[in-house]
């Protein structure tokens, strides 16, 4: 039985001598998990089992489009490579002579095989890299009879240069890509991935934590530490009962998260969309801050256990109005223009 510490030691040994024993380009990944339903005998492990498992569901949904794409590179590799082929063999042919001096003639084009290479790669601007390795064809070549070569054939070469240009952007649009498919459903379904995403019960992934905290239940989980940051809200200075941009914003740079993700805590927070904090909003305001700096990621949209119960009928109104009356919504005190506008200045 190994601990938690030995478990990463093993993994690492594990994953190391993995990427020496198999021979492939790509580098070994080793995945850990737990495959038995006796209680976790360290339940440290717990996250890293449920992310090891997440990771090898997401790489396994990714494997047919992974692998179409490295076939198609590969033909298209192979594809280039016979051109090349092509090329060198028909040279070598065609600076054959036809009677006498056969063997000092080829004993001169593969001593010299190095300048056509240059040559062929100007005249067909052909990148070095899809030549054969100048040594190995020179030794292979002496076995050949230079004569029996096939002289250059421009229609094949005219089918595979067709083919490079036309049938391979048709194949490459064929697959799949990514930001589509990272939205739309998983394309490898049943068995085992079913229990992977979980969105019912309490157990699933990422249940009931970070962001997903106080879904299903009654309370909203924002008034949990509520004194707190409705004490803070009453120092910044409310007006009417809101904070401006610029009074939330100097409590919510104090959390040195950048205003990139500030920015897109206001949006979430400013549910009305009126470009102020009431007490409510600042309040949903501090707890994304504090799921954000306890390592958790924010959504896009606010979950609707997060909306504050005074906003739910406000929510609805707003979706309600035609675009344009969403446009009018205020800037954020986090954009670019806001903080040219609406940035407090300090004073000398
Ligand atoms: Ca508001």
């Amino acid at each position: 039985m190994v601990d938690h510490q030995q478990l990463m030691r093993v993994y690492g040994a594990l994953m190391w001598s993995l990427g020496k024993v198999l021979q492939t380009p790509e580098v070994a990944r080793v995945y850990i998990g737990s495959f038995w339903d006796q209680p976790l005998r360290f339940d440290v492990n717990r996250r890293l089992f449920e992310d090891e498992e997440q990771d090898l569901f997401r790489d396994m949904q990714s494997l047919p489009k992974n692998a179409a794409l490295r076939k198609l590179n590969d033909l298209i590799k192979r594809a280039r490579l016979a051109k090349v082929h092509a090329y060198i063999i028909s040279a070598l042919r065609k600076d054959m002579p036809s009677v006498f001096g056969k063997d000092g003639k080829k004993k001169d084009l593969i001593k010299n095989l190095g300048q056509i290479y240059d040559q062929i790669q100007r005249e067909h601007q052909i990148s070095p890299g899809d030549f054969p390795d100048l040594k190995k064809m020179q030794e292979l070549l002496v076995h050949h009879d230079f004569t029996k070569f096939h002289p250059l054939k421009p229609r094949l070469l005219e089918i595979v240069d067709k083919m490079l240009a036309e049938d391979i952007a048709h194949l490459m649009a064929m697959i799949p890509h990514e930001d589509i498919s990272a939205t739309s459903e998983p394309r490898v379904k049943g068995g085992a991935f079913d229990g992977v995403q979980d969105t019912v019960s309490p157990f699933g992934y990422k249940r009931g934590e970070g962001i997903d905290a106080g879904h299903g239940e009654p309370e909203w989980i924002v008034s949990k530490e509520r004194y707190k940051y409705d004490a803070m809200f009453d120092t910044l200075g409310p007006i009417d009962g809101k904070l401006t941009g610029a009074a939330a914003k100097s409590e919510m740079v104090k959390s040195k998260l950048p205003n990139s993700v500030l920015g897109k805590v206001w949006k979430l927070s400013d549910v009305d969309k009126d470009g102020m904090l009431d007490s409510d909003e600042f309040a949903l305001a501090m707890h994304l801050i504090e799921i954000k700096v306890n390592g958790h990621d924010l959504p896009t949209e606010l979950p609707e256990h997060l909306v504050p119960p005074s906003k739910h009928v406000h929510r609805r109104d707003l979706y309600l109005k035609p675009d344009g009356d969403q446009g009018a919504a205020k800037q954020p005190p986090f954009s670019i223009l806001a903080q040219e506008t609406q940035l407090p200045q300090s004073r000398p």
